[in-house]
């Protein structure tokens, strides 16, 4: 069964002002789907590999055989971490979390606010591409802030990503230019915390 492109779950212009519409098109229907394309063509005659999820591939990733190994990390981690991604964001979105989601980021973090300085400081500080995430510890029970560089999964560290910023130029480049830190502030009004919420109770279980 072949990796898909998952349909986005609003129109492209949907997160306008805060992410433009070309943008939102070229991300999604030609960066994330030449990830999709070149897992696939990476996992072509590997039978057993290729019948796995994208999260399970991702976790084992060490029994990947070497020759397709980075081409999974690569291609593999872009499939995951763009699906989530899209799933995070939404119109409309913005505000703070709340339930159980908003009371981890308080003990993990102390409040809201704090966890997002956190989230931009990494973002800013990842040099060249990569994403700013919170991811649960299944170990600790807890929420962490992480960076990480290309698309390194989260998942194969053994982390579950529950929700990042993806810091590459294509995801800000046409509205922000060099301005990461713009992006990143306005990144904030996108998204959706109930789907975080669902993001963290699936992480949980
Ligand atoms: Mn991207």
């Amino acid at each position: 069964m072949a990796h898909t492109l998952p349909t986005l779950p609003y129109a492209f212009n949907a997160l306008e002002p805060h992410i433009d519409a070309l943008t939102m098109e070229i991300h999604s229907q030609r960066h994330h789907k030449a990830y999709v394309d070149n897992l696939n063509k990476a996992l072509e005659g590997h039978t057993e590999l290729a019948a796995k999820s994208i999260e399970d591939l991702l976790r084992s990733i060490k029994s990947v055989p070497e020759n397709i190994r980075q081409a999974v990390i690569n291609n593999g981690g872009g499939h995951h971490n763009h699906s989530l991604f899209w799933r995070i964001m939404g119109p409309n979105g913005g505000g703070e979390p709340s339930g159980p989601l908003a009371d981890a980021i308080n003990e993990a973090f102390g409040d809201f606010s704090k966890m997002k300085d956190t989230v931009k400081q990494n973002a800013l500080t990842q040099f060249g591409s990569g994403w700013s995430w919170v991811v649960y510890d299944p170990n600790t029970k807890k929420l962490v802030a992480i960076k990480k560089p290309n698309q390194d999964s989260p998942l194969s560290d053994g982390l579950i990503p529950i929700f990042g910023i993806d810091v590459w130029e294509h995801a800000y480049y046409l509205k922000y230019q060099n301005k990461r830190p713009d992006y990143v502030d306005a990144w904030w009004n996108t998204v959706n915390w109930a789907a975080v919420n669902e993001e963290f109770s699936k992480a949980k279980s």
